[in-house]
């Protein structure tokens, strides 16, 4: 068997595959190498690899919107084709009717450099940004960045991929909204699981009992979006115990007196009512991280709720206090990161970004539109009209909140151009449709945590699908712009390391390169002078502290203090609807079969699990008179989809968990009938950020 790269998705584990006529018979994970794992997906990577729904040539419409009807077309077809109507567009409207998203499936390694999917380059980035238009987005409007840049930002001034747990050393892991088995890769999760054998004892907080709790030594359900409020209460328990040290309190924060003010009617006893977390619970989570080494991992499950940003900030807030942050065993803080690998064009951009309007601290820390603003723009003109889109690996109609929203925005475009692997729905309003390849058919690089490799091509291309990058170039250069992104694969180190010459050379002659660790690790840097770029004590915030109190918050008219939102449609809220829609709707904790919108045609997956859930409380069920695996209807206020019930005592009463995914036409009868994001409302958001309510919307669910 031979070593290489995983070509499924942009986890890039290694494996060890046996390959024949372009078929992979076998696979298996590496034993050679550190970053070895091979998920469900990965298994199935010949069935996706060669599945007979894979796009094989570009196809340009040739019926009506909503209709499949394509011929085949050569790509110098399709990319003059795509050249002209998008000039056309920037000509009659200029360049800001022009927008771009990047999805999951522009992940890979090259492709994220190249668009730059992160927040902290300092020029105008994205795809059409060479053009003028500052409306370049990707899915970060509706995940990752409200726990990766918004809270870490606004607490500490720094983004949140300086921030990670250190398991080996911890003494308690807390796994709080998130899903290591699932991560991709899922490197993180195997160290997780040796460090419980080294001893460390692993919390999960999570509204079901997920997989991760299953290993878990302990697991605590809370109702779903409830979070904030049991964080708020940890912290006034912990101050009534006298918990804090005052003097770290009075140098390293701001505003915690103000805080303490607020928190000071979060009890017990109104907290277990309120979030389902029994009292002896709530002591546990608060004497343990006073008293232990705890280190914390959370994701998604905290990010889709009105009160998402500020209760993620607030659990940072709660770690830090209980001084956990940047010592050995809890939450650690690495050096600043390297700088950009890709080089930036001094791209101009002469108008304001889509969302900005409504959301301008995202429009300044993601220097991208929010793209929840996209249906706006397109369908009302406002601020201004849009009128072209191009998609590089997004499910625009499935990922979105209030999909029909999303398609009604498709039809209306005068161009769309989606690129995939998949006839994904999008492409039923798609006007071009470019075939991607995975990365087996491709040669690019991958970058871990302090190491970079080539990733070898293991298989030809099936049909004439291209890699995303060369594709960006070809369209880039129908646009007069070809000289931004490489045009081949030998091209591609050299325009993606022109900064390293060192890596570049390491990479062209081994095909690897691991970056020296000057420094060793240094904890407390904030006490050190190590933060902040003047060399002073604390934090790059405009205090120089860690603000409890926000300063940017409050420059924006934002709530400052990290306080817990009561969401209008929520058990809590003021929506009138609570007799109609009495349980609480939660989408999209991630199962092993698919990843979001993925693979759910692949037969093999699909053997798996072949329909989509909703979870529920067994005693729900019974007074509604469902039972376990039954077909049942969930409907919010916007719509309503089939699904079969999972009845179980291990989700609290009133709550629910609906796996998210379907939709899309290619995939199993099932699956396709459910768009979860049917259900969900493009209104409705965390108002900082404009992340997407995914997790606390309420619903009814009846039998079919
Ligand atoms: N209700 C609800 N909605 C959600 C979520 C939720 O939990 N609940 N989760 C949200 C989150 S976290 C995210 S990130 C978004 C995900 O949103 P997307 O990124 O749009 O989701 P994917 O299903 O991964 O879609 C990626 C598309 O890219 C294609 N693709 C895969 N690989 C490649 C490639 O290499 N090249 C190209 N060109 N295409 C490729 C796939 O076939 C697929 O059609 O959804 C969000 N939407
Ligand atoms: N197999 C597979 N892997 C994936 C994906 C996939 O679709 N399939 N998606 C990828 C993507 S796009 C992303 S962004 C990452 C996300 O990575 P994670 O955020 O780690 O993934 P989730 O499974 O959504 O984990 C969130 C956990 O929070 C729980 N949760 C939900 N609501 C609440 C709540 O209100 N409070 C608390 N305390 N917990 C809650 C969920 O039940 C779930 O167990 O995963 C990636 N990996
Ligand atoms: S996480 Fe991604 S790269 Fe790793 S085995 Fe699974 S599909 Fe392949
Ligand atoms: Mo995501």
């Amino acid at each position: 068997m031979k070593e290489g790269i995983c070509g499924i998705c942009p986890g890039q584990c290694h494996v060890a595959l046996d390959i024949e006529d372009g078929r992979i018979k076998k696979i298996k994970k590496s034993e050679k190498n550190f970053a070895s794992a091979l998920c469900l997906r990965g298994f199935y990577s010949d069935d996706i690899l060669n599945s007979p729904d894979r796009l094989k040539t570009p196809l340009i419409r040739t019926g009506a919107k909503g209709e499949f009807s394509f011929r085949e077309a050569t790509w110098d077809e399709a990319i003059s084709l795509i050249g002209e109507k998008y000039s056309k567009i920037v000509e009659e409207n200029g360049a800001q009717a022009l927008a771009s998203v990047v999805g999951r499936g522009g992940f890979e390694n090259s492709t994220s450099d190249f668009v730059n999917l992160s927040a902290d380059s300092g020029k105008e980035i994205g795809f059409f940004a060479p053009l003028g238009s500052p409306n370049n987005g990707s899915v970060s409007s509706l995940c990752y960045v409200s726990f990766g840049v918004f809270a870490p930002m606004i607490n500490f001034g720094m983004l949140g991929n300086r921030f990670s747990p250190d398991y080996e050393n911890a003494e308690y892991i807390f796994i709080w909204g998130a899903h290591p088995p699932t991560a991709s890769p899922a490197f993180e999760y195997e160290t997780i699981l040796k460090a419980q054998k080294n001893g460390a004892k692993v919390i999960v907080i999570d509204h079901y009992k997920s997989r991760m709790c299953e290993v878990a030594d302990k697991y605590i359900l809370i109702k779903s979006g409830m979070d904030g409020v049991l964080i708020h209460t940890i912290f006034n328990y912990l101050n009534s115990q006298d918990a804090f040290d005052e003097d770290f309190a009075k140098k390293y924060t701001h505003g915690f007196d103000s805080y303490r003010e607020y928190i000071k009617d979060f009890d017990l006893k109104s907290c277990e009512e309120r979030t389902g977390v029994k009292e002896e619970d709530i002591k546990f989570i608060a004497d343990t991280i006073v008293n232990y080494k705890s280190a914390l991992r959370m994701y998604t499950g905290l990010e889709y709720t009105n009160s998402g940003m500020q209760s993620i900030r607030a659990l940072y807030l709660l770690w830090f206090m209980t001084k956990n942050v940047d010592v050995p065993g809890g939450l650690l803080i690495s050096p600043k990161g390297k700088p950009d690998r890709v080089k930036r064009f001094n791209n101009e951009t002469y108008c304001k970004r889509i969302g900005s309007d409504e959301f301008p601290l995202f429009d300044k820390f993601m220097k991208s539109p929010q793209l929840t603003k996209l249906p706006q723009a397109v369908l009302e003109e406002k601020p201004y009209a849009v009128k072209g889109l191009l998609s590089i690996g997004c499910a625009v109609t499935s990922v979105f909140p209030q999909s029909e929203l999303y398609e009604e925005m498709l039809k209306k475009l005068d161009f769309f151009v989606t690129v995939d692997r998949f006839m994904s729905k999008d492409c039923l309003y798609a006007d071009v449709v470019l075939p991607a390849t995975t990365y087996y058919e491709d040669k690019s690089y991958c970058v871990y945590k302090n190491k970079v490799e080539v990733r070898e091509r293991l298989v030809e291309p099936i049909g004439q699908a291209k890699p995303n990058i060369q594709i960006m170039h070809l369209i880039a250069d129908a646009l007069g712009y070809g000289h931004m992104y490489p045009k081949d694969e030998d091209e591609l180190l050299e325009f993606a390391f022109y900064n390293e010459p060192e890596t570049l050379k390491a990479l062209k002659e081994d095909g690897v390169y691991v970056y020296k660790n000057k420094n060793e690790r240094e904890y407390e840097k904030y006490k050190l002078g190590k933060l902040r770029e003047d060399g002073k004590e604390g934090f790059p915030t405009a205090t120089g502290k860690v603000e409890f109190e926000s300063t940017i918050l409050k420059t924006y008219g934002y709530e400052p203090l990290p306080k817990f939102v009561v969401g209008e449609e929520t058990l809590e809220g003021e929506s009138g609807i609570k007799d109609e829609f009495p349980l609480v709707l939660n989408t999209g904790a991630r199962i092993q079969t698919t990843f979001r919108t993925q693979h759910l045609n692949i037969d093999g997956l699909l053997k798996h699990q072949d329909r989509p859930y909703i979870y529920m409380n067994a005693e729900d069920a019974k007074d509604r008179g469902i039972e376990d695996g039954d077909k049942v209807l969930v409907s919010t206020r916007r719509g309503e989809i089939e699904v079969f019930a999972r009845t179980t005592r291990e989700i609290l009463k009133g709550d629910t968990e609906l796996n998210f995914g379907g939709g899309s036409p290619i995939q199993g009868e099932f699956w396709r009938r459910a768009n979860t994001n049917t259900l969900t409302d493009n209104s409705n958001y965390d108002e900082v950020t404009g992340f997407p309510v995914f997790k606390q919307l309420l619903c009814e669910i009846k039998k079919i």
